[in-house]
C-alpha cells in the first residue's frame, strides 16, 4: 500500500549538518522523496503542527525549540513509509532509542527544556495528510 509521510529534519538537525545524512537514509531504505523545502517555522506553523500537545507541560520548550532555527520538511512516499519511517527514528528520547535508529545512532539531548531528537514523521494517514498541507503545500 503506497502512501506519503511528512518528516521534519529538526533546528538540531540543521544545525549539526545532518540534513543529508538523514535524508539519505530514507533515499537508501527506498522511500522516493516527492517534496523538500528548508523553511523557518513560526510560531503560527508551529502551533498548527503540534496542537494536540498544546497546554502539555513540555509544549513551550517544545516550540521554543522549534522555532530556533531553519527545520527541512520533505515528503516521503513508499509502501507503508509512516510505520516505516516511524521505525526508522526510533523511540522519542534519543537516550533509549535503539541503536541503528536515526535518533538512536546521532541523538542525545532530551529533559524539561531540551527535545533534541532530530526529525519529526507524521504519526498517521491522517496526520500525514494534514501535515503535509501545513508544510508544503
Ligand atoms: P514523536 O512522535 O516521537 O515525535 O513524539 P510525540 O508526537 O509524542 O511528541 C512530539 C514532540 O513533543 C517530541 F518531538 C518532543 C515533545 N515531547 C516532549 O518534549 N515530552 C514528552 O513527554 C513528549 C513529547
Amino acid at each position: 500500500m503506497t502512501e506519503k509521510t511528512l518528516i521534519l529534519v529538526k533546528p538540531d538537525g540543521v544545525e549539526r549538518g545532518l540534513i543529508g545524512e538523514i535524508l539519505s537514509r530514507f533515499e537508501t531504505k527506498g522511500y522516493v522523496i516527492e517534496g523538500l523545502k528548508m523553511l523557518q517555522p513560526t510560531e503560527e506553523l508551529l502551533a498548527q503542527h503540534y496542537a494536540e500537545h498544546a497546554g502539555k507541560p513540555f509544549y513551550r520548550s517544545l516550540v521554543d525549540f522549534m522555532v530556533s532555527g531553519p527545520v527541512v520538511a520533505a515528503v516521503l512516499s513508499g509502501d507503508r513509509v509512516i510505520e516505516g519511517v516511524r521505525t526508522m527514528l526510533g523511540a522519542s528520547d534519543p537516550t533509549t532509542a535503539a541503536p541503528g535508529t536515526i535518533r538512536g545512532d546521532y541523538g542525545r539531548d532530551w529533559d524539561e527544556g531540551v527535545q533534541k531528537n532530530l526529525v519529526h514523521a507524521s504519526d498517521s494517514p491522517e496526520s500525514a495528510a494534514r501535515e503535509i498541507a501545513l508544510w508544503l503545500y
